[in-house]
């Protein structure tokens, strides 16, 4: 593989090109009107502009892609996330076009972009799943008596669901025939598809995923877990591995049932799958991304490997060029999404010109960054301006990075997740370790957000107002 073409923009972009240039592969970016400035297309060694702004009328444009790639001699189109890179219909006309889509198969894709085909598919696989159905239902007098077997709360999921739309909490039989209702008009505006499913409701599970990787040979590995629970309606905010919880067998355990999962799709490439932990640390099977994602920088950080630079090895027909028994962790990393939002108001996005931007720099900081001082933050994508990653030998160590990291991150011009970090990072939930999913909803307001930054505020006016007053101590003659 001579020559990649990154069908993404931002930090992700950038972060897989640095690697196939680290590889000795040269690199296309492709942009829309709106990006002709960012830093990933200066990076590569070729760009493309693909059209307006719009995503469905430049980054989602997987013919043309295919098209400039054929045109440019490349040999093989990394996805990134979000985009195309879940899509099996590109996956496979990538490959029929004679390219290397550096991904997984396109059935993989398709099975597992569909939850219940996922359950269906892992059935024989020995993999712990949250009691429910594993077929679609429409008839309300049968989805009550299941319900009432399973026991309430239980939940109603889409099967094409994703980022928790179509998902509705049941308490009660008589709340469950207008839910049910609202989750399949729901699942059907979104995802064409109206297919629901029932599940008991987990009250106040963790978010554990575990990042696997398999090649062309037949092998697979898992990369340990990473955890998730830090999220804000689906969104992901603090990321963190290994997980303050997990137990050496535990983790043995998961780490195995996701190599299954990963078998049972016939998987190839970097992928993670996702699990529930309950509060008696039993774990459930929720759904596989067939992606690299968004916060796979921990997962390199703790196993000390290079995720992309495997992905493009598999996808060149080599074999994993590690065994299970190699792999261990060494240390723990904390990552915070760093995104133009303003958490004082909704999280709401924050757009505009970024007048001031530099990035912490130093031992145990990683910043995968997509943005520069100047640029103006489109409105059309992912607010996503870059991931703030620490890294230290203890979670107390990472914990305190990221602190200090937070305080060194410079920007002005529009409102960021940092100092939403910061309360995070503070917080005695998180600081402990015993914290789950809920963690925003219980915890957060924006007024505790405020006073935090106001005792900042006063603590550095005391501090001001000392070093002002010891100074007027110090005798000093008239100027004459
Ligand atoms: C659940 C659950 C509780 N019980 N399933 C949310 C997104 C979708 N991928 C799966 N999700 C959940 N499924 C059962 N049976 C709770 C969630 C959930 C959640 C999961 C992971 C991280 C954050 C979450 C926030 C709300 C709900």
């Amino acid at each position: 593989m001579k020559k990649i073409l990154v069908a993404n923009r931002g930090e992700i972009a950038l972060r897989v090109m640095k690697t196939a240039k680290k590889m000795g592969i040269r690199t296309v970016a492709v942009f829309s009107e709106a990006d002709r400035n960012a830093p990933h297309v200066s990076f590569a060694d070729q760009a493309i502009c693909l059209g307006p702004a719009p995503s469905n009328q430049s980054y989602l444009l997987g013919d043309k892609i295919i098209a400039e790639a054929q045109r440019l001699g490349v040999d093989g189109i990394h996805p990134g996330y979000g985009f195309l890179s879940e899509n099996a219909d590109f996956a496979e006309a990538v490959e029929n076009a004679g390219l290397t889509f550096i991904g997984p198969k396109s059935h993989a894709i398709r099975v597992m972009g569909s939850k219940l085909a996922a359950k269906e598919a892992v059935k024989s696989y020995d993999i712990p799943m949250v009691p429910g159905i594993e077929e679609a239902i429409t008839d309300v007098a049968k989805a009550k008596a299941i319900a009432n077997e399973i026991g309430f709360p239980i939940l109603i999921k889409a099967s094409a669901g994703g980022g928790g739309k179509g998902m509705r909490v049941v308490e009660k039989e008589s709340d469950l025939e207008q839910q049910m209702n609202r989750a399949i008009s729901e699942a059907t505006s979104a995802f064409g598809d109206g297919s629901v499913f029932i599940e008991k409701y987990v009250t106040s599970p963790r978010h554990i995923e575990i990042q696997v990787m398999a090649d062309t040979h037949g092998n697979y590995l898992h990369f340990f877990e990473r955890e998730c629970s830090i999220q804000r309606r689906h969104q992901k905010v603090v990321e963190e591995a290994p997980s303050a919880v997990l137990t050496p067998a535990l983790r043995t355990e998961m780490g195995e049932a996701a190599k299954r999962v990963a078998k049972a799709c016939d998987y190839v490439g970097a992928g993670t799958v996702e699990f529930l932990l309950d509060g008696d640390h039993n774990f459930y099977f929720l759904e596989m991304n067939t992606r690299l994602q968004v916060e796979h920088p921990v997962t390199e950080l703790i196993a000390g490997v290079d995720l992309v630079e495997l992905q493009i090895k598999v996808a060149r027909g080599e074999a994993l060029p590690f065994k299970q028994e190699d792999l261990k962790i060494t240390g723990h990393a904390m990552e915070l999404r760093v995104y133009a939002e303003d958490p004082l108001n909704d999280f709401l996005p924050s757009v505009g010109l970024l007048s001031k931007y530099n990035i912490p720099v130093g031992e145990g900081i990683r910043v995968d960054n997509g943005f520069q001082e100047g640029m103006e933050i489109p409105i059309y994508y992912d607010p996503m301006l870059a991931k703030l990653i620490t890294y230290g030998a203890t979670r107390e160590e990472a914990i305190a990075l990221m602190e200090k990291a937070i305080a060194a991150y410079e920007v002005e011009g529009v409102q960021t997740t940092l100092p939403f970090g910061t309360f995070v990072m503070q917080h005695h939930a998180f600081t402990s370790g015993d914290f789950d999913t809920h963690f925003v909803k219980k915890y957060y307001n924006p007024e505790q957000l405020k006073e935090g930054q106001e005792k900042e505020a006063h603590l550095a006016a005391l501090l001001v107002l000392k070093l002002y007053l010891d100074d007027k101590k110090t005798l000093r003659l008239p100027i004459a």
